[in-house]
Parts: C-alpha cells; structure tokens; sequence
C-alpha cells in the first residue's frame, strides 16, 4: 500500500459513476413506458433486461416460493439474521421522535405532529449484491417508523426466482409485498404503479447505475434515499494499534468495490510500514482479491501525519463513511470528530460488526456527504406537520401586527382574513 507523507491538502481519493447520457436517456424511455403501459410495459423490459418472460400475475411472490426458499436456507442463518434483526430494531427504536405541542400563556398551541409515511419501497439489488443485512438496514427503520405498507422489488434471477436468502430476511421482517420486477422498470413501477404495483411515496435501497437514475429520475413524484457511493473506511490509528487488525478492517470495505477506498491514518511510521507488509500479506488469500487488490491499489493510501493534529485534521476533511479509532483513548479523540458517517471506538470495533450486527445503520453518507447528512434512519421515514391553533386572545393581541406584516408583502386579502377576527359581533352582522 502506498505510504504517504500527509500534507495539508488532503483528499480522499473517490469517484462515483455518473451515467452517460445515453443511459440517461434509457432509462428516461423505460419509465415513460411504465408509466404509460404499466404491467405490460414491465413485463416487456423483465424479458429483456432479467431474461425471463414472466406475466405480471407472477410478479408477486407467493406463500409457496417463502416456505420452500426456507427449504434451503439452514437455521443457523436464520437465528444470525433474527439476532441481527432484533439489534437493529431495539437501536432504531430508539431513534422514534414523538409529536410534541406547547401552550403558551394566552391559551395558543403550538406543536410538531410526526407521521410516517404511507407506504415505502425498498430496492433489493438481484445477483451477488442481493445482501440481505441492507434489507435488514432499510426495512427495519421504515418499520421502526411505523409505515403500514413496505414493499419490496427485486430482479428475478433467469429461472424467475429470487434468491433464497432474500426471501427469507423479507419473511424474517414480516414484508408480504414483494415483486420480481428490478432495473428502471421496478424504480417506476413503485413511483407511478402499475394494475399490479400500487405506487409508493418514498424508494429506498441501492442497485446499480441504471436503478440509481431511475430513483433520480422519479424524484419529486416520490422522495427517494442518498444515493450511494462506493464503500469508504478510514482507521485513525497511533503506534499502539495492531497492523493485522488495521490491515484487515481496510481489506474489509476494498473487497466491496474496486472503487472502494481504504486509508490509513496514523502518526506512526513504524505502524504504517506494517499495516502495509499485512495488507500485502492478507490481500493473497482473499477469495475477492482481485477487487480489494485494485481498490488498495487505485483508491487506497496510508497517510503519515506529523502531528495528531494533523491527522484528526486530515480524518475530518475526508469525511469518510466509516471511521475507526484505533488509538490508545478513542474516547479522548471523538469530541474532536467532526464528520463521519459511523465512528468504531477501539480495537474490538472492527466495521464489520457494524455492517451486520451491532445495531446501527449500514446505509451511510458516502463522497464526502457525512459533511452534511447522516445515516439512514427512522426520521427518513415519517413527515411532520405543524399544528398551530390560535386562542381569541392571541388573536387580538396579535392580529394587528399580522395584517400589517401582510400589507407589507402587498398581500390585503391575507391582512383581512385576520382582520375579520378582529370585529366584534355586531360589526360582523352590520356589514
Ligand atoms: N459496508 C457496506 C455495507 C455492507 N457490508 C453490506 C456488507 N454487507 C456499506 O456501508
Ligand atoms: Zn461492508
């Protein structure tokens, strides 16, 4: 691994796909078609993108394909992914805002009412990224959240089925709804509907570049999630933390992506030369070798610091999605922690505790936006509303002030409306 002198200007180094206006372009006409021919529509791009002519009275998964992906999947599976389930949620439960009024002395109230939204989609990519801990990430907030409807779509795989696992983890949540319908086509079917799809208000989850346009395409017609980049880890590690452990927590997030970024951090040069002899080492069993190779090599980097200041410097202006602390007081350090998506403390933390188990969100800021957003969670899945009722006695202590503020803005219609609170009774019946 590269081994860095670390200067003031330093980046992490990122990139995400874009899409070329021709995929654009592509998948602007599939959602135009879904919206127009709904089912029929779906069923014709299924066929060619899935490679496997499905009618859309088979896009729903039935009660029968559940119990017999339970045939395959073994119960020591099933008892991690109902522990992990339960991690999350009880974390997540935490996170409920409740709707709060105030009464002020002249008898107004004055309040925030928090709903959850009706009805929420989550994208479940098809093929190996078909992980079912980001099924966990993204239905158990929504449900947390207290949304009735959540619906899952997924690409079949050729043989018109859906993988084992995923179907398992969706019935581990109690998900009912769920469609063989990926790519753009499932993006629009959930935005628009379709005779067989009821449209939604929110989609969440990731996919690729193609599903990744569609969310953007069918924003506004439904909100959607980040979207997001490749996996991003840096560890914050002094000359007390342990190479192997540092070495294998970078490999973690590089086996990802070959566009996933690892880097090291340290004010320690010794540490660094051995984090980078481990890295090396531990890269040339790894089954995704190839991946987390290219990702070390394009993205990856240890950075040599000559002051803590400067690395905790450096650490904030990167902004990474995960952060771990490997240092001798992690405790000491995270005040000082200003932008990162998740933040691991100590030796025992490594990330992947937090991508499966542990309890917190998986589905984090990446590219630098843990600058300004967070990680996925139950707020993304409720709206509020303001709840404002004026007493008789704020209103005549206070109208007149309003209506003046109206003529301000020019706007007289909005000065009389509060102007007619003001009369008394027999002014309003002799007009
Ligand atoms: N580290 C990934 C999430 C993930 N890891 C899923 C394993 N499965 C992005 O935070
Ligand atoms: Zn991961």
């Amino acid at each position: 691994m590269r081994i860095i002198p670390l200067t003031k200007d330093v980046t992490l180094k990122r990139s995400i796909d874009q899409g070329t206006d021709a995929q654009r372009e592509a998948v602007r006409e599939i959602i135009t078609s879904v919206k127009n021919e709904g089912d029929q529509a779906v069923e014709l791009f299924t066929k060619k993108f899935d490679g496997v002519a499905l009618s859309s009275s088979q896009f729903l998964v039935s009660k029968d394909e559940i119990a017999s992906a339970y045939n395959r999947v073994d119960d020591k599976t099933i008892e991690i992914i109902r522990e992990a389930r339960d991690n999350i949620r009880d974390f997540h439960g935490r996170q409920v805002q409740q709707s709060w009024m105030t009464t002020k002395a002249d008898g107004t109230i004055l309040g925030q009412k928090v709903t959850p939204l009706d009805a929420v989609g989550v994208y479940v990519p098809g093929g190996r990224a078909a992980y079912p801990s980001t099924i966990l990430m993204n239905v158990v907030p929504a449900q947390v959240a207290g949304v009735e409807r959540i619906v899952m779509v997924s690409p079949p795989q050729k043989d018109g089925t859906l993988n084992d696992v995923v179907l398992v983890t969706a019935n581990e949540l109690g998900v009912e709804e769920i469609y063989k319908v990926g790519g753009a086509q499932g993006v629009a079917a959930l935005a628009y509907g379709t005779e067989t799809i009821a449209p939604v208000d929110k989609i969440v989850g990731p996919g690729n570049i193609y599903v990744a346009l569609a969310k953007q395409q069918v924003f506004g017609t439904v909100a959607i999630d980040m979207i997001a980049g490749p996996s991003e880890i840096v560890v914050l590690a002094d000359a007390t933390a342990e190479p192997s452990y540092v070495a294998a927590d970078l490999l973690s997030q590089a086996e990802h992506d070959p566009m996933a970024s690892a880097v090291l951090v340290t004010n320690s040069s010794k540490l660094a030369e051995a984090v980078s002899e481990e890295v090396a080492d531990q890269l040339q069993s790894l089954p995704k070798k190839d991946i987390a190779e290219a990702s070390i090599n394009d993205y990856g980097a240890i950075y040599v610091a000559d002051s803590w200041n400067e690395a905790i410097a450096a650490v904030n202006e990167l902004a990474p999605e995960h952060l771990e602390l490997m240092v001798e007081g992690p405790w000491d350090v995270l005040p000082q922690i200003r932008h990162a998506g998740a933040i691991f403390l100590g030796k025992y933390s490594s990330e992947p505790v937090g991508d499966y188990f542990a309890g917190p969100n998986h589905v984090l800021p990446t590219n630098g936006t843990a600058r300004f957003s967070s990680p996925l969670n139950v707020e993304d899945f409720t709206k509020k509303s303001s709840i404002i009722s004026y007493s008789k006695q704020a209103i005549e202590d206070n109208g007149k002030k309003i209506s003046a503020f109206a003529r301000l803005e020019g706007l007289e219609a909005h000065a009389r409306a509060v102007e007619y609170r003001l009369q008394t009774q027999s002014q309003q019946k002799n007009q």
